[in-house]
């Protein structure tokens, strides 16, 4: 049994269509200002056994609401941007998309996890012409869209792929090691955001 059941092909549909409206975002706005707004973008459908195992980590039954209201992240995109700064305007430009709901907001680049990682999350809820999952025509599907920075996505991508090998003989400085690098990249964002700002008064 597919845990998406019949919604599987609008999950494919609506993040394509999302990442086509997100990429011309970024052109627009490289038109206008003669800059990129974000480095690069990816999305995915979260595989039916991450979606299950997320489920029974929950205490969740294996059902097409467990996996489309219960959890919100069956559809994710993740935007990478040059600077900081970049991150919050690409939030604001989301947020004017029609269609588009920002139901929750997680600042982790404000207030960092204790383990040093940054991000920033946002919860959307997106009307599609398609049936959702309560029976809604038009229905609304959720979307997990994470903003990061380079440095952010290199700490993200590594802690995640060491967090799966588990013959780590010193968890403790492991931990400790990864956080005071998380720390280090975050201020090397600052460094950038601030040599780019007086790159812009001198001209
Ligand atoms: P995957 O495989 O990346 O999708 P929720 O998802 O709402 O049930 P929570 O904890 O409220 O759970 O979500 P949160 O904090 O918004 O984090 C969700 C996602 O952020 C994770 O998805 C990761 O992608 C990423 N993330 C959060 N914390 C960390 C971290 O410490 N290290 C790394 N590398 N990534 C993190 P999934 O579902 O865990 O995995």
């Amino acid at each position: 049994m597919n845990i998406y059941g019949k919604y599987q092909p609008t999950l494919e549909k609506i993040l394509n269509e999302l990442l086509t409206r997100i990429n011309k975002m970024n052109v627009d706005y490289q038109k206008s200002n003669n800059q990129r707004l974000f480095e690069h973008l990816i999305g995915r459908v979260k595989s039916e056994k991450s979606m299950e195992e997320k489920c029974q980590r929950k205490g969740l039954p294996l059902n097409e609401q467990s996996a489309l209201r219960k959890n919100r992240d069956s559809i994710g995109i993740r935007i990478v941007c040059n600077f900081i700064d970049d991150i919050y305007t690409c939030i604001n430009l989301i947020e004017k998309m029609p269609d588009v709901e920002v139901v929750k907001k997680k600042d982790y680049i404000t207030n960092a996890k204790k383990n040093g990682y940054r991000s920033y999350h946002l919860i959307l809820f997106i009307t599609t012409n398609d049936e959702d999952v309560d029976g809604n025509i038009p229905g609304k599907y959720y979307v997990e869209v994470q903003l990061r920075t380079i440095a952010m996505d290199t700490w993200a991508s590594l802690e995640h792929e060491m967090k799966y090998k588990h013959n780590i003989k010193n968890p403790e400085l492991i931990g400790k090691e990864l956080k005071r690098v998380a720390d280090e990249l975050a201020s090397c964002d600052v460094s950038m955001q601030t040599i780019r700002q007086l790159i812009r008064e001198e001209n």
